[in-house]
């Protein structure tokens, strides 16, 4: 299909971006909101702009979004910014008459300990990790906010749940950033400064699934175009790595020759959280990208893009 108007909320984002890239070159027209024009923490700014523009679909990538240490440190900002941008453009969709909407998740909506790889059912059946619990709660209730009003208004409303990403447009600070383009930073910085090590947060040990975020945006405009479930839908790129060989696999790629030291100090996380996306694959989306091939365009894209250190931005899923 193409043609269509369809509104990327957050598309400043490493996701919007992305979905954005891909919807403009399928000829598709990407509505966009600056937030100089429309904060979306502000319901009533939302619902007018919804109602002036009425898209014929949303994808939600809007979020306040981090790594661990954001989210652990910031735990108000996490669930208070997540759930008012849920509410406002999901509940304003439906009072624009919008009736195609998908909805981004997150893997850390599952339970600490979910058997592995997690399906979706496995939502609610436990307690959630405590350094992402807020942000995880706040996703848990965007997939219910869809639910709902497909329950009641029979909105066409959905949920895709991605694992880890990474991609063009990360955010690279090392402080609010997740693993991956920390890692990317940190290699550089030390290989342009001759440092003899670099330090790598907790154990090392934790197992994480990482997906290119191209690779997530032709899953998330499948989805808007093969799927209508009430159920959320996993999107994982279906193979693990430790932080440790992920490290490795980062340092080859950036060609630092030092130490890695794992400073234990800092959390972990999850152990694990491979997802189960067999129910994605069955219906024919699959990842293109692989790791050492979306590190090495990811590196690309931080040498291009002047090794700038973005600010976290109320724009990025994941
Ligand atoms: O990417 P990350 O922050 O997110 O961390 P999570 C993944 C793992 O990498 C953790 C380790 O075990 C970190 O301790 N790690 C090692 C580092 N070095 C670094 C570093 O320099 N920076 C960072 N950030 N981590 C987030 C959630 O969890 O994942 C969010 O907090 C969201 O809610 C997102 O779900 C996808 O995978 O631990």
């Amino acid at each position: 299909m193409s043609n269509r108007r369809i509104w990327v909320a957050g598309h400043r984002g490493m996701v919007g971006s992305a979905l954005t890239r891909y919807l403009e070159a399928r000829g598709d027209h990407v509505l966009k909101a600056d937030r100089s024009v429309v904060d979306l923490r502000n319901q009533i700014a939302v619902e007018v702009w919804l109602k002036q523009n009425r898209p014929d679909a949303i994808l939600f990538a809007a979020a306040k979004v981090g790594g661990i240490y954001a989210n652990d440190t910031y735990p108000a900002d996490f669930i208070y910014d997540n759930l008012a941008i849920e509410t406002n453009i999901i509940h304003s969709a439906h009072a624009a008459d919008v009736d195609r909407l998908v909805f981004l998740g997150s893997s850390c909506i599952y339970p600490k300990f979910a058997p592995q790889p997690i399906r979706e059912d496995a939502l609610l059946t436990g307690p959630l990790e405590p350094t992402n619990e807020w942000y995880a709660v706040a996703k848990i209730a965007g997939i219910k906010l869809c639910q709902a009003y497909r329950k009641q208004y029979n909105r066409r409303y959905i949920s895709v749940m991605p694992c880890n990403l990474y991609g063009p447009n990360d955010n690279f600070d090392l402080q609010t950033s997740h693993v991956l383009p920390a890692l990317i930073r940190k290699f550089h910085e030390a290989k342009k400064m001759g440092r003899s090590e670099v330090v790598v947060w907790g154990t090392g040990t934790p197992l994480r699934e990482f997906l290119h975020v191209d690779d997530l945006a032709r899953g998330v405009v499948f989805c808007l175009d093969n799927y209508d479930g009430y159920e959320h839908i996993n999107c994982g790129a279906g193979s693990e790595i430790s932080i440790r060989e992920l490290a490795e696999t980062v340092q080859r790629a950036v060609g630092y020759v030092g130490r890695l030291v794992f400073d234990t100090a800092k959390p972990d996380g999850t152990p694990r959280k491979i997802m189960d996306s067999s129910r994605l694959r069955a219906l024919g989306w699959a990842p293109e990208i692989s790791l050492e091939d979306g590190i090495a365009g990811a590196y690309r894209w931080f040498l291009a893009n002047n090794e700038a250190s973005r600010e976290p931005e109320l724009a990025t899923a994941s």
